[in-house]
């Protein structure tokens, strides 16, 4: 079964806490604190995967969580991180937060997307130390996991989409120029499903994407609707087949504008799109001069034509050289840009602070800043230094050495205590 859109949640594992315990040693009396942080949470990271081509898995597993980071032990150890949970889905996948509709990331490449974080391990109490507080008996608990309802929604990637009414032979095109297999028969709607196939020409292959039919009033839901093409959106060419035989006695112009007509009403973007007409069926047409005023109808608009018979094969090479060639001019596959910005993210641009001296503290007071200490690992010297950075950009330092601060001098943000450096 193909299924191209799901919704599932994700929840990232929790952090684990950080432990509360001071050194022990013989003949040592009271040793400092040295309780360990809390390991990391999993984060739930999407990898595509090429052997994947639906999201049907996602309909009978909707929950995805991550396992949570161990606690920190005694003796400074810090607690195992959780592993992340990584989940496949199909190449061209898109990642949308389900509660917005914005998009989050277009998985159109082998990176792995990290869509919830795991929250950072709670700090053990050898961290709280400074020269005011040598004994603190308190500890961080880990941060909770980020969590979504996902939308997942995919759209296939391929450089041509094949539109035009049922039956007109899309199929049987995509499989005589291609070595895909697509059901053909002499029916509506026989392709449910998109089909993709690879043109080999002349060593530069493209990929085209056959697509259920559209009939008038589809994107009001008539036949099998619209929906459908979500996977030619990102299609960089169309090829607009229509059956010039008249076989189902319509009027292959009245055909042309109906399906020009469906595709705008669906999007405007995708109607723009060049197009290039296919004329199918040329073996069995039986009054020429409905080919001709076809012909003259679509050129008259500015349309390359292309007469062809998918059955016999007629015509065929020049119109795959010519899309081979129109490809060459066009941009690249497009690829969706993220619109979500994480809530912390837009939280931390109100900078505001404030600094008071309590007891010789100088205590550093400001939401934003909160926030940013849950990430820094003030083991790590990357981080340590980013958070300089933060203080010195953002005037904190500056208040500071106005308000006299002197070189070990205790400063407190939040719960975190530590002596200030010049
Ligand atoms: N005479 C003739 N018949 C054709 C040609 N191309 C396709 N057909 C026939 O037209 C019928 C429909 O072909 P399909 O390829 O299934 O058409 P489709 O556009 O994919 O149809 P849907 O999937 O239902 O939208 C089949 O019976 C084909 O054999 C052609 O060039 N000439
Ligand atoms: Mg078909």
């Amino acid at each position: 079964m193909f299924v191209d859109v799901a919704k599932i949640w994700i929840k990232a594992g929790k952090g684990g806490d950080g432990a509360v315990a001071f050194h022990r040693e013989k003949y040592v009396n009271a040793g400092g604190p040295d309780g360990g942080d809390g390991g990391k949470g999993g984060n739930i990271v999407f990898q595509a995967d090429r052997n994947l081509n639906t999201l049907m898995d996602f309909r009978y597993k909707r929950k995805y969580v991550a396992e949570n980071g161990k606690n920190g032990g005694t003796n400074k150890c810090t607690g195992a991180g959780a592993p992340d949970l990584i989940i496949k889905v199909p190449f061209g996948t898109l990642i949308k937060d389900a509660e917005t509709g914005l998009l989050m990331k277009d998985l159109s490449d082998d990176k792995p997307y990290i869509a919830a974080h795991g929250g950072r391990g709670g700090w053990g109490n050898q961290h709280f130390a400074s020269s005011t507080r040598q004994i603190p008996r308190f500890s961080k608990p880990g941060q909770p996991g980020e969590e979504y309802h996902i939308q997942l929604e995919l759209k296939l990637i391929a450089d041509v989409g094949l539109v035009g009414y049922p039956n007109v032979g899309k199929s049987t095109f995509l499989s005589v120029v291609s070595s895909a297999r697509p059901k053909i028969a002499n029916y509506h709607f026989t392709t449910m499903t998109p089909n993709l196939g690879v043109v080999d020409h002349y060593g530069n292959g493209y990929v085209i994407a056959d697509i259920p039919g559209i009939i008038e009033g589809a994107a009001e839901g008539a036949g099998l609707g619209t929906a459908f093409l979500r996977h030619v959106e990102r299609c960089r060419m169309l090829l607009h087949i229509v059956d010039v035989a008249g076989s189902e006695g319509r009027n292959p112009i009245d055909d042309f504008e109906t399906i020009n007509q469906e595709l705008k009403s669906y999007s405007p973007v995708l109607a723009s799109l060049p197009q290039i007409v296919v004329a199918n069926k040329c073996d069995a047409v039986y009054d020429e001069k409905i080919k001709e005023q076809f012909v003259a109808h679509v050129e008259k608009q500015g349309y390359p034509v292309f007469c062809i018979s998918a059955a016999t094969r007629e015509g065929l090479e020049p119109l795959l050289a010519h899309t081979g060639e129109l490809l060459e001019t066009l941009p690249k596959t497009k690829i969706f840009e993220s619109e979500y910005v994480k809530p912390v993210e837009i939280d931390v641009k109100d900078k505001g602070f404030t600094v008071e001296k309590e007891n010789g503290v100088y205590v550093v007071s400001a939401e934003w800043l909160f926030k940013i200490l849950e990430t820094i690992h003030f083991d790590d010297y990357e981080s340590l230094n980013f958070f300089q950075r933060v203080l010195q950009s953002n005037g904190i330092i500056k208040k500071l050495e106005e308000m006299g601060i002197q070189e070990g001098d205790p400063v407190r943000i939040d719960d975190f205590e530590f002596d200030y450096v010049r």
